[in-house]
């Protein structure tokens, strides 16, 4: 059988995730870019005007966070009960809240608001924050509570095996810490060493040393 192919920019953006499920399960990707003449062209196969959009096998579809799902449902990365698979939907919600914060930071502001990002968004004293408050700690204790459930220890966000909510976090944590290395080091030690954990997964450590894996994080090059 074919390789499942994304078709989007070449960026990692709204991809990486997917590309990081199928990588840790032993499986190939193949990359198109995608032509935007035939995205606004065609609403049957981008019915959103938009990619990504992943085609595999008789499947085909956009919206990367159906996408993200259908791959976990493929792969086995979706929780192993209805609880955990709730739990893992949450976090997948949760990364899709921040994901867009950090979006404007780059898109709109063009990391101008970097300070006030962190202060809102970023450090754990923003907890009681109105405007969103401190995400990344939101993950921490999570994590933190997984581990005290018996799951995971501290490499695992839902039961005990890799799930969707790990790889979103990684990607997630990734990108902030490429801004703000040095506040998620002193802030956040445990999601550091869960990004590092996941890193060096089989399939995923080869992937991220590999030319495959693409230099732009955005289309911004920015972050
Ligand atoms: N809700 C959708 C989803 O989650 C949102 C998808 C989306 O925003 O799938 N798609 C954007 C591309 S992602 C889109 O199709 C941003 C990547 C931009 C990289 C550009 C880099 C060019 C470098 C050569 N946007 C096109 C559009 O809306 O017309």
């Amino acid at each position: 059988t074919m390789a499942p192919k994304i078709i989007y920019f070449p960026v990692r953006g709204r991809a990486e995730v997917m590309k990081l499920a199928i990588v840790a399960s032993g499986d190939d990707f193949e990359l198109e870019q995608v032509n935007f003449q035939d995205m606004k062209a065609h609403p049957e196969l981008y019915p959103f005007g938009q990619c990504p959009r992943l085609v595999d096998g008789d499947n085909d579809m956009v919206q990367s966070n159906a996408i993200i799902r259908y791959l976990g449902r493929k792969y086995g990365l979706y929780g192993k009960s209805e609880k955990e698979t709730i739990a893992v939907d949450e976090i997948l919600e949760g990364v899709e809240s921040l994901r867009c914060k950090y979006l404007t930071l780059i898109y709109q502001d063009q990391l101008a608001t970097k300070d006030a990002y962190w202060t809102s968004h970023g450090d754990p004293a923003s907890v009681d924050s109105r405007n969103g408050g401190a995400h990344l700690l939101y993950f921490s204790r999570l994590l933190a509570r997984n581990k005290e459930a018996g799951g995971g220890g501290g490499k695992a966000f839902v039961g005990s095996g890799l799930t969707l909510a790990d790889l979103a976090v990684y990607d997630i944590v990734d990108l902030h810490v490429r801004i703000f290395g040095d506040q998620m080091q002193a802030a956040y030690p445990d999601l550091l060493s869960f990004h590092s954990a996941i890193s060096e997964l089989p399939g995923i450590k080869d992937y991220l040393a590999s030319p495959r894996r693409l230099a732009a994080v955005n289309g911004n090059n920015l972050g």
